[in-house]
């Protein structure tokens, strides 16, 4: 990864705004700049500087990982204390007003300093993927879906939603990865028409369609995937919600090219859905960006005011829920080319019925 470019792109959006210092305490976008990996770091970028501070217990972390910028360790340990020094020195700095905490932003900022409440600076760059952080996504998602059979394989009726999810991410652990990109959902029968129903004791039972959406992180990057799978006799009007949501996600995909806005990549899923007279049943957005974190930008919402770009990596998961019978959901993870989408999930679509 180049790091030192990432800084230089940062400063070319702080010269935009004309602050000759951004204090960036987020510690994805700590890390998405510097490649520093620990819980406790703060990156200070000027005009013609890039400082790191952690402490002791990273010391050898940093010195591998920190590229792009001048590690620090502070004696006493407190990196905000230390930084609030530096900070001292500079007329104007930019925090990341979103995710700095009251009590950080006392000790920073206790000569009534000015600063510059900054939003979505570095998020706007991480926003597009450079080739290596496309491999890495890749080669999550490609391990993500290496367990899907298996997990599959774990679902009969009686079996409880917990252990499904279990095998599921025992099997991307043995498989390499370094965790679970979110909690897994595992939703079966009405439970999967909790959108975000975490899996839990409720059994399986014949007839129940079962939500599957997991991840896995490697490489530091996420992975994100949803399966609707039918346990038993599949009737006439699963089958109807199950081709409807499917030909959402499709219309979704067809949507995506650079330039367009990604609230047109929303319309395009959510229309398919109004059509079939399901559209009060997608309750939720058509998808969201990844990386080093599950939900990034750009976020594919009917409201959503951005645009894609040649380089996002972003899912389409339409859905259809319907509170006491269950709900279906499809979702991949699709790179933005500049020819228009690349669907980087292999796995299959067709209704999988056990
Ligand atoms: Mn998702």
């Amino acid at each position: 990864m180049n790091y030192a470019e990432r800084v230089e792109r940062l400063r070319a959006q702080m010269r935009r705004e004309r602050v000759p210092a951004m204090l960036v305490s987020y510690l994805p976008n700590v890390r998405y700049l510097t490649g520093f990996s620990g819980s406790n770091g703060l990156l200070l970028v000027t005009d013609d500087e890039a400082v790191f501070w952690t402490d002791s217990r990273y010391r050898e972390q940093a010195a591998k990982e920190v590229a792009g910028a001048e590690v620090r360790i502070p004696a006493t340990g407190n990196i905000t204390a230390a930084a609030s020094r530096r900070v001292a020195r500079l007329k104007r700095v930019a925090v990341e007003a979103d995710r700095v905490t009251l009590a950080a932003a006392g000790q920073l900022f206790d000569q009534r300093r000015s600063y510059v409440a900054a939003r979505g600076w570095v998020e706007r760059l991480r926003a597009v993927k450079d080739d290596n952080e496309v491999a890495a996504i890749r080669r999550s998602v490609q391990l993500a879906s290496s367990v899907f059979d298996k997990a599959v394989r774990q679902i009969k009726p009686g079996r409880c939603e917990t252990q499904i999810a279990g095998h599921l991410e025992f099997a991307m652990r043995a498989a390499g990865g370094e965790g679970v990109a979110f909690e897994t959902i595992v939703a079966s029968g009405w439970h999967a028409a909790h959108v975000h129903g975490r899996a839990s004791a409720k059994t399986v039972s014949a007839g129940e369609f079962v939500i599957l959406d997991y991840g896995v992180i490697l490489g530091g990057y996420v992975s994100d995937m949803t399966r609707t799978i039918h346990v038993g006799e599949v009737s006439t009007r699963d089958r109807e919600v199950y081709r409807a949501v499917l030909e959402a996600q499709l219309a979704g995909i067809d949507a995506v090219a650079p330039g367009v806005a990604a609230s047109q990549v929303d319309a395009a899923a959510r229309s398919v859905l109004e059509k079939a007279r399901l559209g009060e049943a997608f309750s939720h957005s058509t998808g969201h960006g990844l990386g080093l974190e599950i939900h990034e930008w750009p976020r594919l919402a009917r409201r959503s005011r951005q645009r894609l770009e040649t380089g996002n990596v972003i899912t389409i998961e339409p859905g259809a829920y319907f509170p006491g019978w269950g709900g279906v959901r499809i979702e991949d993870v699709v790179l933005v080319t500049s020819s228009g989408a690349e669907v980087l999930t292999p796995t299959p679509k067709e209704l999988v019925v056990v």
